[in-house]
């Protein structure tokens, strides 16, 4: 049968007729009307970008016939596009994670225009609309269905040999100070991620001042201070972990290395006993964990993720690691594996004979936190709207709690609620709700691990709440949410009556900074807790800020502008991190 040929920059694209039933297309498209909804769900915009695997070189799949053909460099690029926009909902290997599938034999059923359709109009369903306005060239829709119906390009993996030559001691431990050098308050210190240039910003709680600015790894995402409060681990999404002697004057970046090529989460050992023995990184890819030496780096085991997922048993070549904690209770980590749905205890007592227990759960797991007590781990499914709760103390699943639509903790908020004791609150990426949910089996059983209240809050596209044991407030930010005037101010509500209505705080407004959407995110305490400090976060060549509230008065109490401060999100109080006070 002869096929026919289009033309695709410079390419020629042969679209096989023969995966193309055309017909099927009208059958199964989505209506148009239905496709303009998926613009306003706030949630659509939070997807991951792999925009480091992006750039690794990978070998194009042998032609096939009937198959398209791209030239080298269209498929480099059609390569590129596709880690940074498509991999993180459709995974990797296109084996499907949040997104559909888009294995080869998926993709030949579909046809090369029932794709082209599909990428440029998006569904309901949550596929973004990438062409008509949506970020993507007529051209580069045309390249990508050619390069769905290929076989799927797989990226290198990163074992012990390679995470190994990625090592590097910049200062061995014998030459580091056996006190604090530096005059830094460092309970009181914050490190805030400046995501868009790849560093770090120290800022003083007290004077309120960028003490120092250190280079971290690409995009980087969060930071963790080990037990002692001596170690400053940050992790970039290159998967490169730095470790800071906060010891030294100034700090110093003393170690580092590389955990795979893509990663989010990073992690110290807080049980007595074994505080800053280790530390942990879990990565997107390759799917797998590593721990590592506390005060060095030195990598000590490399564990891969793969397995089958909670309900189904079918295998998942990359289930990716999110949030880790460190346990209070036992020598574990605690680690959350997406898209197999598992929460893995990693008893690191002995990496010999590592023993990890495997404690099913709902998918996709993402963020979570303590309850006050430091014992149960309440950690977001977001896909399936459930937070699992996880008793760290007895090493089991407690209960897996029913919430709102696309649940997004961060770590969580706790307070003692007037009427139902202590809770933990979540707000959602989907909905504009605040599930609180009960926390103290001993003292008030009624409502332990029962959704307790429900708030409205100001709408969805919500990433975090927050609070302090010492304050009356809970705050919640919306920085998806798309309108401008939600993305740019918090809500604010009354402890001692959650039920009231929640106050606005404009924290954009008050930055003082006019320009850009002003995206405020993650609010943060200092260490009294009387201070809640936001991200004003704009795009990297515009101004962004940290703007500071009275905790007390909710009123503005100090903004810092810096033209050093680019794209500021997470911030990290070093005392509320690493005692897990939030
Ligand atoms: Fe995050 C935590 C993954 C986008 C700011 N983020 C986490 C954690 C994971 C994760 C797995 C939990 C780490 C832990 O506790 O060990 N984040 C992802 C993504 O996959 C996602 C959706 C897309 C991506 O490609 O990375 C993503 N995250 C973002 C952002 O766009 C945010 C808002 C801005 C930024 O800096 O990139 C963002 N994520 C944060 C912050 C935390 C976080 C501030 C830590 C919250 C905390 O209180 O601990």
């Amino acid at each position: 049968m002869s096929l026919p040929i289009t033309k695709i920059s410079g390419a020629l694209v042969a679209v096989a007729l023969a995966f193309g039933p055309i017909t099927s297309l009208a059958a199964d498209a989505p209506s148009k009307s239905d496709l303009k909804k998926h613009e306003s769900s706030p949630g659509g915009k939070y997807t991951p970008r792999l925009d480091v695997l992006r750039d690794e070189k990978v070998d194009q799949p042998g032609s096939k016939p009937g198959l398209p053909v791209l030239s080298a460099a269209n498929y480099q690029k059609v390569n590129q596009i596709y880690f940074e926009r498509c991999a993180g909902c459709h995974g990797v290997l296109r084996k499907g994670a949040t997104g559909k599938p888009l294995t080869p034999k998926v993709t030949r059923e579909r046809g090369f225009e029932y794709l082209r359709d599909f990428i440029t109009y998006g569904s309901p369903g949550g596929m973004p609309n990438w062409g008509d306005g949506g970020g993507l060239t007529k051209e580069q829709i045309d390249m990508m269905a050619a390069y769905l119906l290929m076989d799927p390009a797989q990226p290198p993996e990163f074992g012990m040999a390679a995470i190994t030559a990625s090592w590097k001691v910049h200062v061995p431990v014998d030459k580091r100070p056996r006190k604090q050098m530096n005059k830094l308050d460092l309970d009181n210190l914050f490190s805030v991620t400046l995501r868009d240039t790849g560093q770090i910003a120290l800022i003083d709680g007290a004077s309120k001042e960028i003490v120092q600015i250190m280079d971290t790894g690409y995009a980087v995402h969060i930071s963790r201070i080990s037990a002692s409060g001596r170690y400053l681990f940050v992790i970039g999404r290159d998967a490169k972990v730095n470790l800071i002697d906060m010891y030294m004057d100034p700090p110093t970046s003393v170690a580092e290395i590389n955990v795979g090529s893509e990663a989010r989460s990073v992690e110290t050992s807080k049980m007595k006993g074994w505080e800053d023995v280790y530390a942990v990184a879990g990565a997107y890819w390759p799917p797998q964990f590593v721990i590592m030496d506390g005060d060095t780096l030195k990598p000590r085991k490399v564990v891969s993720t793969r397995g089958m997922v909670v309900g189904t048993g079918e295998y998942h070549p990359e289930p990716r690691v999110a949030a880790i904690v460190g346990s209070h209770y036992h020598p574990d980590f605690l680690i959350n594996v997406k898209e197999t749905g598992k929460v893995l205890l990693v008893n690191y007592s002995s990496l010999k004979a590592l023993s990890v227990t495997s404690i099913e759960t709902a998918r996709f797991l993402h963020d979570g936190g303590f309850d006050s007590t430091g014992r149960y781990f309440m950690s977001a499914a977001n896909a399936s709207n459930k937070i699992a709760v996880i008793d760290t103390k007895r090493r089991k699943l407690v209960k897996i709690v029913e919430v709102g639509t696309t649940p997004h903790p961060g770590r969580g908020a706790n307070f003692d609620h007037p009427k139902f004791g202590p809770v933990w609150a979540t707000s959602h990426l989907g909905d504009e709700t605040i599930s609180l949910i009960g926390t103290d089996p001993s003292g008030h059983p009624q409502y332990a691990w029962k959704v307790v209240q429900v708030l409205e809050g100001q709408g969805g596209g919500s990433l975090f709440v927050k609070t302090h044991p010492t304050s009356k407030n809970l705050y919640v930010d919306t920085p998806l949410n798309p309108e401008a005037e939600v993305s740019s101010s918090v809500a604010v509500f009354d402890l001692t009556d959650p039920a009231k209505e929640y106050e606005v705080l404009p924290i954009g407004e008050w930055s003082g900074i006019t320009e850009g959407v002003r995206r405020v995110v993650q609010g943060e305490y200092n260490k009294a807790g009387d201070e809640v400090w936001f991200s004003v976060w704009n795009s990297a060549s515009q101004e962004s800020a940290i703007v500071i509230v009275d905790d007390k008065t909710r009123k503005l109490k100090h903004v810092i502008r810096d033209k050093r401060l680019v794209t500021p999100t997470g911030k990290f109080n070093f005392y509320n991190t690493r005692k897990d006070v939030y």
